[in-house]
């Protein structure tokens, strides 16, 4: 959506918000008048985004990709979904920067400034696949509220960085300790210095991961403002929301980590499959972690059109969560019959795998190509939506293109 269209459809009484004044007579307002505080930002020259990018929300800023935009192997900045809890910290010095390791369960205190943590640490190198737990929550019925993601609200980049694990154990980590959670430096929408907009974290085992980072570049660059510069935690596979951008503190914690959006229907799910709007008690919330088994078809773009006795050769991604996706399945008659993709083994763990195959259409007309990704553990995507929660996570009901065959 382009920045003038996106624009109009903002309310006036959106712009009032925005501005945190009352604007009089607003309905006087003429078409396409843009009250002046807000003529500034070009969601897509401030954040160098792909202008086939979809702005959500612009207070805080939350935009996602389209499935064709997601074709590259290693995602680029341009097509990474963003998404904020609250507001991108204003300024940044990163001589002045810390990263502090403290809670309950620390040995001893520490801080490190950026250059220590660069020179006194290993450095890594991932691909990881991060994916906002509310994708897909568009499709939820009662609807959910919150961004309505449709599919792209995923992505993977290549991350550079030091171990979490290598810092929490210079640190010390005590015998008690069950839980990291993490604390940054966005703003909360109230401006309030006192509220977190997020602070949330993971049991230790994935803590201590290998492939869990703290990173400092981002495909082999500063990592962009948006997405956490200077210092971003990135815990692939689990809901984007564990990966805590502009980090400047993590906890080591002996109980399951209370922070911002820890509790209540944020991240958690009904333990137990419950009825479409059912509402329950706390206590039969789950944290979501690994995230489950997805696919996108990234070539062609839903819309595509080929002759007759041609063969049409799709591709894309699978991904799941802590697992590896060991078969990738296409159909073109609605999930009735499948056939195999190809598809590649992971660039590292956690990291998207690559699949294609070749299509032959029997007869001209109109298909749907659907796809499907099967887990390690024998779990495929479910052709419909799956199991119906408060807060509209995990959908990860299969992809499907639309083509036609003259
Ligand atoms: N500090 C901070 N970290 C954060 C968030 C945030 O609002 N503030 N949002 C989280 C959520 S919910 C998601 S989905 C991802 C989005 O990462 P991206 O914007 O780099 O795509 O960041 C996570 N980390
Ligand atoms: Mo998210």
């Amino acid at each position: 959506m382009k920045r003038r269209s996106f624009v109009k459809k903002a309310t006036i009484s959106s712009f009032a918000t925005l501005i945190g004044a009352e604007i009089i007579f607003g309905s006087n307002i003429l078409e396409g008048y843009v009250p002046l505080a807000l003529q500034d930002p070009d969601p897509f020259k401030m954040f160098n985004k792909n202008k086939e990018m979809v702005v959500l929300n612009d207070k805080p800023w939350n935009m996602e990709a389209q499935a064709h935009l997601l074709d590259d192997e290693i995602t680029p900045n341009s097509c990474m979904f963003i998404r904020n809890n609250g507001l991108i910290p204003e300024s940044i010095d990163v001589k002045s920067w810390v990263l502090k390791i403290d809670g309950e369960s620390v040995v001893k205190e520490k801080t490190y400034t950026l250059a220590e943590l660069k020179s006194k640490f290993k450095q890594y190198t991932y691909q990881l696949t991060i994916e906002c737990g509310g994708n897909g929550r568009s499709e939820f019925n009662p609807p959910a509220q919150g961004n309505q993601w449709t599919i792209g609200a995923v992505h993977c980049a290549s991350w550079t960085g030091v171990r979490l694990r290598d810092v929490l154990e210079d640190a010390g980590i005590k015998n008690n300790a069950v839980y990291i959670g993490y604390h940054a430096a966005d703003i909360h929408l109230s401006r309030d210095p006192k509220k977190e907009p997020i602070s949330r974290g993971c049991p230790m085992s994935k803590a201590l991961q290998d492939e869990t980072l703290i990173a400092f570049k981002m495909n082999g660059e500063d990592i962009p403002l948006v997405h956490g510069y200077p210092l971003r935690l990135v815990a692939g596979g689990w809901p984007a929301s564990v990966s805590g951008k502009w980090l400047n503190r993590i906890s080591i914690r002996n109980i399951i980590h209370d922070g911002e959006k820890m509790g209540g229907d944020s991240y958690r799910v009904p333990c137990k499959p419950i009825e479409p709007g059912e509402k329950i008690k706390d206590e039969d919330y789950c944290i979501i972690e690994s995230m489950p088994v997805k696919s996108l078809i990234t070539y062609p773009k839903s819309g595509a059109i080929i002759n007759k006795g041609k063969t049409l050769n799709i591709r894309g991604h699978a991904w799941a969560g802590e697992l590896e996706v060991t078969k990738m399945e296409y159909s073109i008659d609605y999930g009735s019959t499948w056939k195999m993709c190809t598809i590649e083994k992971p660039k590292n763990r956690l990291a998207w795998q690559h699949f294609k195959a070749s299509i032959d259409f029997p007869q001209t007309g109109y298909y749907e190509v659907w796809a499907k990704a099967t887990d390690s553990n024998g779990k495929a995507q479910p052709m419909l939506l799956p199991g119906w929660n408060p807060k509209g996570y995990l959908n990860n009901a299969c992809h499907r293109i639309a083509v036609k065959v003259k």
